[in-house]
């Protein structure tokens, strides 16, 4: 398996930094392709919990090159707090690799992100107030500061000016708030420009000789399909491409490289932020599945949104994806359920509809159909075997395999690196 993607099937917190940090001991490279601190991962490793923003998750496994890709954009303050904490509980950084065409979260981009949300109101996205959006933004609109500007002071002030221009007439304007300078965001961007430079590569290069030496690398995707700029619920969605495709344009990668494309999915769906999400529960269950589940943001801390699994988005998923197998995560959140609902399709206006609606608004208002399935309740924290499963795990697993479009290859049982099953 020389280049894998792993990537979320749903709105993301599927577990996909699990999945990627436990292909750890037969890879080489995680590339990490797109988004920025706006994403969360927590990996448990021998009891003790890691949870990382902006460093790949293969970052906890000795011997791999976590890389930064070009479609990543980097908060360096973030960065190096991650380094530092993680040096500080015995963890090597020192291999990680950032491309010099990685976009840079400047601090005026964070004041744009929170002053738009402020201003939308009602209308808001929930976004996590990273600097995301904009940044993603500025790189569309060509004012965008790179890695490799940080390095050249004369350069970088002509882009932070060019950038400011069209920043401050919005700020002072619009959000009547007080203008930026240039020279105190030059300032702040260099900062860390001289603990950056060691880690500064030409990583599309370095990972095509990886490829070409047959080591093997795992592309691992923030966020997730339905948050996606392009295939998810827009315009709540986060700015950038969360899905397979992203993964090429990300890291400088051909497609044509690619292996296998994992897609992590957990055994129900959770949201955060606003946006359309058919199988919500609004009530007693989904405070269940959400304190059962500790579904919580690992950046912000937000509650998250609950619901019962959806194979309408498990199917598209597939298809935009081109998934080869999904890593089902947290059966083990379900024990103790009467009956499980699993979302087969949709109504829309009265009629069913078995495949993503075309239009937005259709998505908006479409009511799940469900087929209920039976429950479980032993302990199923310890299986390590298909045959450790109860009948209606096993049923309820064989169930979402037969809807989801693509074939079940692992299931999540626990937080733990080990609390796994590998299904053959
Ligand atoms: P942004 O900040 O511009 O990317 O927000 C746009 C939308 O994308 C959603 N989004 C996320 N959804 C789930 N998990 C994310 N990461 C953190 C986590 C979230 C947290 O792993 O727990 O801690 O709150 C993530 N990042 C962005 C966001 O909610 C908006 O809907
Ligand atoms: P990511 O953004 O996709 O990497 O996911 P997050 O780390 O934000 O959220 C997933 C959460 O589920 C984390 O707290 C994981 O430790 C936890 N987790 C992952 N797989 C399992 C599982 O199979 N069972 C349980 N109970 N928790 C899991
Ligand atoms: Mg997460």
């Amino acid at each position: 398996m020389p280049a894998v993607v792993v990537l979320g099937v749903q709105w993301g917190d599927e577990g996909k930094g699990k999945a990627t940090d436990q292909l750890g001991s037969r890879i080489e490279y995680v590339v990490k392709f797109n988004g920025g601190n706006n994403a969360g991962h927590t990996v448990v490793v021998g009891g003790e919990k890691y949870a990382l923003h902006l460093l790949p998750s293969g970052i906890l496994s000795p011997g791999v090159v976590p890389v930064i890709g070009n479609g990543v954009v980097i908060d360096l303050e973030v960065l190096f707090q991650e380094i530092d904490g993680l040096e500080g509980r015995g963890v090597d950084t020192s291999r990680l690799l950032v491309s010099s065409a990685a976009h840079v979260i400047a601090p005026y981009n964070r004041t744009v992100d929170k002053v738009t949300e402020r201003f939308l109101g009602k209308r808001r996205i929930g976004t996590t107030g990273r600097g995301i959006g904009p940044t993603y933004a500025d790189k569309i609109n060509r004012v965008g500061i790179r890695v490799q500007d940080l390095f050249d002071e004369k350069i970088l002030s002509q882009k932070v000016e060019g950038a400011l221009d069209q920043k401050n007439h919005l700020l002072v304007k619009v959000y009547n708030r007080r203008a930026i300078t240039v020279e105190e965001t030059v300032e702040d961007l260099l900062r860390h420009a001289e603990r950056l430079r060691p880690y500064v590569a030409d990583t599309p290069l370095e990972l095509n000789r990886a490829l070409d030496a047959g080591k093997t690398l795992v592309f691992e995707a923030g966020q997730a399909t339905m948050l996606d700029v392009d295939h998810g619920t827009y315009p709540f969605v986060t700015s950038s491409s969360a899905t397979a495709g992203g993964a090429c344009t990300g890291s400088g990668v051909g497609p044509t490289r690619i292996d296998r494309v994992v897609g992590v999915a957990k055994a129900y769906t959770t949201r955060v932020g606003e946006g359309p999400f058919p199988t919500e529960l609004l009530d007693d269950d989904g405070e269940w599945l959400r304190q059962t589940g500790g579904e919580f943001g690992t950046t912000t801390g937000r509650p998250r949104r609950t619901g019962w699994y959806d194979s309408v988005v498990s199917r598209y998923a597939s298809r935009v994806n081109g998934l080869t197998d999904i890593v089902l995560t947290k059966l083990d959140v379900l024990t103790g359920r009467d009956r499980i609902p699993v979302c087969v399709a949709y109504e829309v206006d009265g009629e069913r509809v078995d495949e993503m609606p075309l239009d937005q608004s259709d998505f908006h208002h479409a009511r799940p159909v469900y087929e209920l399935l039976d429950g479980w309740d032993e302990d199923i924290t310890g299986a390590r075997e298909w045959d450790d499963l109860p009948a209606a795990a096993q049923r309820y697993l064989e169930f979402l395999e037969s809807v989801s479009g693509t074939r079940i290859s692992a299931i999540g049982v626990g937080p733990g690196r080990e609390a796994t099953i590998i299904k053959h």
